[in-house]
């Protein structure tokens, strides 16, 4: 939950003091303990799914890794709450990584957190301010900071090999970021995210409008970034120290967060108008999120407003997906948060409806003040959006530039999960909600398992697809996610740098348009993308499945 703490600039020295980078391989301290226990232990399997005899025993080909080995995790300073930083244009933020003890269901992990808060401090400016980020790494691995969604200068886009170097253990980088856009942004490493994103890095960046009309009238907003951990008998289960593990669908954690906490409430008044800004913070898994008997529109996503909000029974968010969804709570009473999805089991083949609790608003029976009953029931047309996209439409039907095919490629993984899979894909799921084969999943790894994005025209694949654009060019790109592959996924894909339209989906055109930085693409569809390609640099185009991007689903477009 957000605390409307008004903070001044630097008070934000971390909560845990510098700390050494660790001696990984010591098996010392509390948290090596700890490790040592679930290096061994098998990973969660979901109620009534045992580890098929065939994978029992078997270990991924990776080294175990935990945040803090041979810390004592007592020396550690507990996560504070989450603050609010309003800065102003020219302001200055220092933003430091630490190792955090972290509490969750009574049990204390050994987490990474920005300025000891998990979610880091969250990030208020006004559209079109400059601020400086002054980041300091005091965790023991190398990472930096991505400004996810922000069309910024490239320098300072956070991805090392590209536009910077890894900021070591122990090291600082400083950043500009601007602001062009309003909206919901979010900033985590683009270092190893499967680890230090799932550990506790990221952030909130909620940038306002000059125009104060420019959303509805709401009595209080909230930003709620969904993750979630994997645990086991009260451990953490250990990440793969050379290559991502649960490289397939990526690591699906069994306990959901909201803001990072497993039991999330809210207490408000009847009648009271809620905007909320939800960001999918997790590694790998898609939400389907609703207040059930709660009436609830769509207002915005990654980059804009829509043309017209919409009234919605559920909003379904990808890895690093944005939505800005306002609720109305006009009865008393406890109404959950909740994520209603289809799972899947493969061993079986069968598909069930699930629905997890990921928190609980109270509603009072005293009345909200103002009452935006009125103002809440109109669905607003949005001129200016409509008007921005209007200058793009005369493109939305012409050929694509550019066709990218997703799909998978696997070297040495265990006979028996080789021979499953080539079962398994007789059927698939447009959407893996959750991980219904953890098992097999847990012992991939991204020496087994190469995500790909391939080039139809020329038959490259990720990295050495060299895609050169031209400023100012509208580009409209083809996506297809391959249903016959190996192990057919949904792809969040992420674009740096730039805003794009989904204009059509399997040639169906979007109604509603806006404007977005991160598309799902479900298997089997194919998508239209209109890249307004007009900030220059190097920028990724990626799969923000944590474990896929750590298996090579990356790619480089490159505007001059
Ligand atoms: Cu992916």
């Amino acid at each position: 939950m957000i605390r409307r703490t008004a903070c001044a600039l630097g008070l934000f020295a971390a909560a845990a003091g510098p700390l050494q980078a660790q001696d990984s391989t010591s098996m010392a301290g509390m948290q090596g303990m700890q490790m040592g226990a679930a290096a061994s232990m098998p990973i969660p399997m979901p109620a009534g799914m045992m580890i098929l005899p065939a994978l029992a025993g078997l270990l991924p080909p990776v080294a175990p890794f935990l945040p803090g080995i041979g810390v004592d995790r007592s020396m550690l300073a507990a996560t504070t709450p989450t603050t609010i930083v309003r800065l102003r244009n020219g302001d200055t933020l220092d933003l430091t990584a630490t190792l955090v003890s972290r509490n969750i269901r009574g049990k204390a992990f050994v987490m990474y957190g920005f300025n000891g808060q998990i979610p880091g401090p969250l990030i208020r400016v006004a559209q079109h301010a400059t601020i400086t980020v002054r980041f300091h790494n005091h965790i023991d691995l190398p990472s930096s900071v991505h400004w996810h969604g922000l069309r910024l200068d490239n320098r300072d886009d956070g991805v090392p090999g590209l536009t910077q170097h890894e900021v070591p253990p122990g090291g600082d980088y400083t950043y500009t970021v601007r602001f062009p856009d309003a909206g919901i942004y979010w900033y985590h490493p683009h270092v190893r995210e499967d680890i230090e994103q799932a550990m506790g890095l990221y952030g909130s960046m909620l940038v306002d409008s000059p125009d104060s009309d420019y959303y509805s009238p709401a009595n209080s907003e909230q930003s709620l970034m969904l993750g979630d951990l994997m645990i086991n008998a009260d451990t953490l289960i250990p990440f793969g120290r050379e290559a991502p593990d649960f490289a397939l669908m990526g690591r699906v954690g069994n306990i959901p967060l909201v803001n990072g906490e497993p039991d999330w409430s809210l207490t408000v008044k009847r009648g009271q108008v809620v905007r909320f800004f939800f960001t999918d913070v997790a590694s790998s898994r898609t939400w389907n999120v609703s207040f059930p008997g709660v009436a609830m529109k769509v207002v915005a996503s990654d980059q804009s407003r829509f043309e017209r909000e919409e009234s919605v029974a559920s909003v379904v968010l990808a890895p690093a997906e944005r939505y800005v969804i306002e609720a109305r709570f006009d009865r008393p009473g406890r109404f959950p948060l909740v994520n209603a999805i289809q799972a899947i089991n493969h061993y079986k083949g069968e598909f069930e409806a699930v629905v997890d609790t990921l928190g609980w608003v109270t509603v009072d029976s005293s009345p909200a003040t103002p009452d935006y009953a009125a103002s809440f029931t109109h669905l607003r047309a949005n001129a200016a959006v409509s008007a921005d996209i209007a200058r793009y439409r005369q493109y939305f039907s012409r050929p694509p530039d550019k066709q990218l095919t997703l799909t998978v490629a696997v070297t040495a993984l265990p006979l028996f999960t080789v021979q499953f899979m080539s079962i398994d894909t007789a059927y698939f799921h447009p959407v893996e909600w959750v991980d219904g084969m953890p098992d097999m999943n847990w012992l991939s790894t991204a020496s087994q398992v190469r995500w790909i994005i391939r080039d139809d025209a020329t038959g490259k694949e990720n990295d050495a697809i060299d895609w050169q654009v031209k400023r100012g060019d509208v580009i409209k790109l083809r996506i297809y996610n391959d249903p016959k592959s190996f192990h057919p996924m949904q792809h969040p894909i992420h674009l740096h740098g730039q805003r794009m339209l989904v204009v059509a989906r399997d040639g169906v055109p979007t109604a509603n348009l806006v404007w977005k930085d991160t598309v799902l693409i479900p298997v089997g569809s194919t998508v239209d993308l209109l890249i307004d390609a007009s900030n220059p640099g190097d920028w990724m185009l990626h799969c923000h499945i944590a474990e896929h991007l750590g298996s090579g689903m990356m790619t480089t477009m490159h505007v001059r």
